[in-house]
């Protein structure tokens, strides 16, 4: 007997403590104590088992307990309508938010952005252009003549039966776009997406990145150049890196030459980066050859200019240490997600 009213003032207990928060919790409120099968239902039921002398002190209780549970409700229906609760759930504003996935920076332009950073800081800015050229602007302007092997099919992707146009295969042709529509004093850098009639494999593709350099005005030279090399392989490689310049052959240069790093790997001591000789080849450069200056109107009395171009591939495998050309174009998430932090 005495647990029946133990169990009606464990409920009035609750009825008062009860803090239901959102609409449906307030629902629930009223089903589990006011519903036609609720609690205080079932308290009411308890009745016919009490002796007659307790009944009008138990009749008593459950008013309490009704009036108790309607205030409450009363109250909470007060409460949604000053706003003082909201009808959708109460985010907690303290919980941490969560991280929403950001894709990461290629490689190839985590370094093009280092190289385009590194040669402004020396005067160079950005140009860039179209990737369908011309025979022009990718041959014939460039000194290149009609029998150069670079014409071959075996190199260069034509796009139409009679050779006229065609996929860039270097950036070279935006050089030529500027020399024409621009008077010299230049200096442009044109990084871009180069093509050639490659077979795929670990060192070589049929497409890749190029950033080219030119730099036009009275009184440059080739110490111009090699300063300038120099210059960026500190920046890009390290203040200890020596610079070497082999002579080469280009037909918009003369003179040309191949520029190589001492190792940075190893100090030219020898290591599997610069397969133990302790130089590593990063790009070409040259003179402007005045022949193509003059194709572009430009004044070769008064003006002479230096051109280098690298592969934005092979300075990334370098400083990377990556040994597969065909990681790059892959997508590989695995591959990608390693240059994270390497911004
Ligand atoms: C290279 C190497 C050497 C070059 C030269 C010119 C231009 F248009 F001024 F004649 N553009 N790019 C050049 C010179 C590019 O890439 C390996």
């Amino acid at each position: 007997m005495q647990e029946i009213f133990d169990k009606a003032n464990t409920i009035h207990e609750e009825i008062k403590g009860a803090t239901p928060a959102t609409a449906e919790e307030v629902e629930q409120f009223r089903i589990k104590y006011l519903g036609s099968k609720g609690l205080l239902k079932e308290l009411f039921g308890f009745m016919g088992q009490l002796p007659n002398e307790r009944k009008k002190e138990y009749g008593q209780l459950m008013n309490t307990l009704k009036a108790a549970a309607e205030a409450k409700l009363e109250e909470l229906k007060t409460a949604f309508e000053n706003g003082s609760i909201s009808n959708k759930e109460i985010p907690d504003l303290t919980a941490p938010a969560y991280q929403f996935p950001l894709g990461t920076r290629h490689p190839l332009s985590i370094i093009k952005n280092r190289m385009i950073e590194i040669f402004s800081r020396i005067g160079f800015t950005v140009a860039e252009g179209p990737e369908i050229e011309d025979d022009w602007h990718n041959f014939t302007a460039l000194n290149t003549p009609a029998d150069h092997p670079a014409r071959d099919m075996q190199d260069t992707f034509f796009l139409t039966d009679d050779k006229q146009w065609m996929l860039r295969t270097h950036t070279s042709s935006v050089q030529i776009r500027k020399m024409e529509s621009e008077k010299p004093p230049m200096k442009y850098i044109f990084p871009g997406r180069v093509y050639r009639n490659e077979t795929i494999s670990a060192r070589a593709h049929c497409t890749f990145h190029q950033v080219e350099g030119l730099y036009i005005d009275e009184n440059v030279s080739f110490a111009d150049l090699k300063q300038t090399m120099l210059y960026f392989a500190q920046e890009m490689f390290g203040r200890n890196v020596e610079v070497r310049f082999r002579p080469s052959f280009f037909p918009f240069t003369e003179p040309s030459a191949e520029v190589d790093i001492s190792c940075f790997v190893c100090s030219g001591k020898g290591c599997p980066v610069c397969k133990h000789s302790g130089w590593v080849e990063i790009g070409g450069c040259g003179m402007v050859d005045p022949a193509v200056m003059e194709n572009c109107k430009i004044d070769t009395r008064k003006y002479t200019g230096f051109a280098f171009g690298m592969g934005i591939e092979r300075i990334t495998m370098l400083k990377f240490q990556i040994n597969d050309l065909r990681l790059f174009f892959e997508n590989d998430i695995r591959f990608l997600k390693q240059f994270e932090s390497a911004v």
